[in-house]
């Protein structure tokens, strides 16, 4: 393993909580400060309307819509595979699953709208490459088996993360996230039940699935974030209550709940050091490699240049769509069509 800077981060943690103090204190806005700290403290929710920090307002929509942004690109691994699902049930599942993914970027994006962003910036900034979205859907999607490992391994470590969030400060933010890892519970099943049929399976298919594990086990782990010493923005978050766990934590706690499953079905994890502690009572993995994680998160991953493609591709599709939106918007509020959309 190298690497243990990660270098976009324009502020180190202290000074991401340093810059929220002076400006609330330039503003003369101790007091407010103080009461929106006690709120966090007393595990009242902020709500829209309320005051908070500059601060606090920029970490979340950095934070939800480069959430919504995953889900969003997330859709296009597996629905790659939709056409070519080995069953009429398995495609009926998977269809509901990429769907669920679309509505879960709809709740998010329109969580960050509350914050006063708006949906052109975000997705401007997506498109532009200016926005951050998860690592782990810049990779290939190469076989069915991949599909299961996705739903298995991605979507367990997004619930972890998920779980976390619903209890988050920020009120639209932890009410969606309940509603969304009620829909990821159902998607790790159906890759859970992918993971097991192939595992039980003839010898290629069990050569396949753990062929998937190979490829996707690190990048997984990577999903969580950089390690605690190297994550900019966790001080502030833990501070504001949005995160109450740190990369680190919830790594660890993925790895100790799946590694047992996997090896209960016979599969391999391809880390020769990954051994148990007694000490801590906890699966330790050997190093990763962060270096690959700087390079895909900068836009220099796998499928990163193909996955904006596909995007910006059905942004200006859907060019059409938004302008008749728009058109029907005004005419409504001229008063030229009702709601029943009758003619006047
Ligand atoms: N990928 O200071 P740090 C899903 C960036 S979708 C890319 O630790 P933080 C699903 C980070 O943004 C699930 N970038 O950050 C969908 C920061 O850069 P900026 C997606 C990453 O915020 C479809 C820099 O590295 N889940 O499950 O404290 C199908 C330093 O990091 C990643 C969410 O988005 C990454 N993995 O912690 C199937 C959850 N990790 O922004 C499944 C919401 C870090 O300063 N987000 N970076 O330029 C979070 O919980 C937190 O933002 C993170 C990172 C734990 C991801």
């Amino acid at each position: 393993m190298d690497g243990t800077t990660i270098d976009s981060p324009e502020t180190s943690a202290s000074d991401a909580e340093k810059l929220a103090h002076f400006e609330a204190r330039a503003a003369g806005d101790d007091e407010k400060l103080a009461y929106f700290e006690a709120r966090i403290a007393r595990g009242e929710k902020i709500e829209p309307g309320d005051w908070m920090p500059s601060e606090y307002r920029r970490q979340l929509i950095r934070m939800i819509s480069q959430h919504a942004h995953s889900e969003i690109v997330g859709q296009l691994p597996e629905g790659a595979w939709i056409t070519r699902a080995p069953s009429l049930r398995r495609k009926m599942i998977l269809l509901a699953k990429v769907q669920d993914e679309a509505g879960h970027g709809e709740y998010l994006y329109h969580a960050a709208e509350t914050l006063g962003a708006t949906r052109e910036e975000m997705l401007e900034a997506l498109l532009s490459g200016k926005a951050k979205y998860s690592n782990i859907f810049n990779y290939p999607t190469l076989t069915w088996a991949d599909v299961g490992v996705i739903g298995y391994l991605v979507d367990f470590a997004a619930i972890l993360n998920q779980t976390m969030l619903a209890h988050c400060s920020y009120g639209p933010y932890a009410r969606a996230m309940v509603r969304i890892c009620m829909e990821e519970n159902f998607h790790k099943k159906q890759g859970q039940d992918i993971v097991i049929t192939l595992a039980r399976g003839t010898l290629r298919q069990k050569a396949m699935v753990q062929d998937a594990i190979n490829r996707w086990w690190w990048p997984t782990l990577m999903m969580f974030g950089p390690p605690d010493n190297d994550s900019p923005n966790s001080a502030v978050l833990i501070r504001w209550g949005i995160k109450t766990r740190t990369n680190d934590e919830l790594r660890q706690d993925f790895i100790d709940k799946i590694v047992p499953e996997l090896y209960a079905l016979g599969l391999t994890i391809p880390d020769p050091e990954l051994h148990y502690d007694q000490a801590s009572s906890s699966w330790k993995t050997g190093p990763i490699q962060w270096d690959e994680f700087r390079q895909v998160i900068q836009g220099r991953g796998p499928c990163n240049q193909e996955r904006m493609q596909v995007r910006t591709r059905a942004h200006e599709d859907g060019a059409w769509v938004r302008e008749a939106m728009q058109a029907y918007a005004e005419r409504y509020s001229a008063g030229v069509v009702s709601t029943s959309n009758e003619e006047h």
